[in-house]
């Protein structure tokens, strides 16, 4: 088949090299004339992604993959372009002056009821809605082309029943004969830093509009997916996408809760986690200074978006996962005596461990509220070009190192060589990371989110929590 995958980010330029290895003759399409100049010379613009180079200058040499700035007419559309998300006043003013609504909700694009844009027994979670903008234009751009028979699959992440609200409605309004187009939502599940891998083994969801769609659909995905290919409707797989991500946020938020009450107890959270782990039917995942990257601290807003007033519990995890940055800064200055040390030496950009990916990351929620409160800020990151130093530079002249990313290189740090450069010596953990005893040897007051200031316990390898 031919095949025009639209977007070729971290899910749509490995999805596009993918499907042109199973034998599809695939055009992958980016608004971004600098992507595609890379890419026409064989040159990647994602990193940090096992097996993606190989894979790319195979499909490319072959010519089975070709890149362009706009569609051509093929069999198939697949949409992966960003969904990411605004301040609700930001999209309702855009809806406004635009001919076509975001989404075509029975509440209307505001979507939320009361003066304040909550529901009336909410939480104060601010309401962020999903930016469809991206959406909208490519399939704009790809309606010139559209034919009767063509399968439209949309792979962004989206709120219930854009699908056919947004993408079957957008192509409508630009004169496409939507009767005879197939439409369907597979989104896409996976982790970035592993994305090849995964789109191959992780079973796949994929809902049609209607049951034919959903069949062809899901014949399309066993061509190049090894894992279980599954139909349901279009809403379904919206729904089963953002269910996933906000199981994730609920489940952080709460080991988040537990790592502030580990510290009122002055209990090591990260002892009581993989103790209680140990239950067959418990499996907490880490606390942290934040939940960054483009789809866990966003999908659930997507949710909260179309059903405001049922879903207390999901904008509440919001509000706490958002509060760690700040949290972050409270111990902090805990570990400082009370106030914030002048200067601290950053240790992580990146959203989580290994990859260069910063997007949302609260590494930088922390750096804003610190540099706002007038901290001098070094960062360092060995996986994001801009922050990619000597360490010597960054830790020189620090009160305090701050550990935001457990990047696997920062287990080789070094606490005597550290404490040479740091003048007060003072280290925050806030990822659960480093082992406490060789730092606090190297004359480091220790503290680690959620345990606290860790005390130096002589004849024992590790701190215990202190009541800090
Ligand atoms: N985090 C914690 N504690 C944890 C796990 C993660 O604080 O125990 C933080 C990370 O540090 C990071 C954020 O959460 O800042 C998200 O990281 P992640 O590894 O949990 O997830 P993502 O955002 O990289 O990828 C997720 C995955 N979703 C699920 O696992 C349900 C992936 O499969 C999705 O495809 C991806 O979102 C997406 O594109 O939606």
């Amino acid at each position: 088949m031919r095949v025009c995958v639209i977007g070729l980010g971290y899910v749509g330029f490995p999805t596009a090299c993918l499907v042109a290895r199973a034998g599809h003759e695939v055009i992958g399409v980016d608004v971004n004339r600098s992507v595609i100049d890379r890419l026409a010379q064989g040159r990647l613009h994602i990193v940090n992604e096992d097996g993606l180079a190989e894979l790319a200058e195979a499909v490319l040499r072959s010519g089975r993959l070709r890149v362009a700035t706009v569609p051509e007419p093929v069999d198939v559309f697949i949409i992966a372009v960003p969904t990411p998300f605004r301040p609700a006043q930001a999209v309702d003013e855009a809806a406004a002056t635009s001919t076509s609504s975001p989404l075509d909700r029975p509440q209307g694009a505001a979507g939320l009821p009361g003066p304040d844009g909550r529901g009336p027994a909410g939480p104060s979670e601010p309401p962020f809605l999903a930016d469809l903008s991206f959406v909208e234009a490519a399939v704009r751009g790809l309606a010139p082309h559209v034919k009767p028979g063509n399968l439209v699959i949309l792979e962004s992440t989206v709120p219930p029943r854009t699908t056919e609200d947004v993408v079957r409605a957008t192509l409508e309004r630009e004169g496409v004969d939507v009767a005879r187009v197939r439409f369907a939502h597979a989104p896409e599940r996976v982790l970035p830093g592993n994305v090849v891998r995964e789109l191959v083994d992780n079973d796949r969801i994929v809902g049609g509009l209607t049951p034919e769609d959903t069949r062809l659909a899901c014949e399309f995905y066993r061509t190049f997916v090894r894992g279980e290919v599954v139909g349901t409707d279009a809403a379904t797989a919206e729904l089963v996408k953002l269910m996933e991500n906000t199981f994730r946020d609920v489940n952080i938020a709460l080991a988040n809760e537990f790592a502030k009450v580990g510290e009122v107890l002055g209990i090591d959270v990260w002892e009581a986690i993989r103790l209680a782990n140990r239950h067959p039917r418990v499996n907490f995942l880490r606390p942290g200074p934040g939940v960054g990257g483009h789809c866990i601290a966003v999908d659930p807003y997507f949710i909260a978006e179309v059903a405001p007033t049922v879903t207390p519990l999901i904008q509440t995890a919001r509000m706490v996962n958002r509060g760690m940055p700040g949290h972050a800064l409270e111990l902090l200055a805990d570990l400082a005596g009370g106030r914030l040390p002048g200067r601290v030496a950053v240790l992580g950009a990146a959203y989580k461990a290994d990859v260069g990916d910063d997007r949302e990351s609260p590494s930088y929620e922390v750096i804003r509220l610190l540099e706002e409160r007038a901290v001098k800020v070094a960062v360092h990151d060995p996986h994001v070009e801009r922050f990619r130093k000597p360490l010597e530079e960054v830790l020189a002249g620090a009160e305090a190192i701050l550990l935001l990313t457990d990047h696997r290189a920062y287990r080789s740090l070094d606490p005597c060589a550290a404490g040479r450069l740091v003048a007060r010596r003072l280290l925050l953990d806030t990822r659960g990371f480093l082992e406490a005893a060789p730092w606090q040897a190297a004359g480091f007051r220790v503290a680690r989110l959620g345990a606290g200031i860790l005390e130096v316990s002589p004849g024992n390898s590790e701190g215990r929590a202190g009541s800090g």
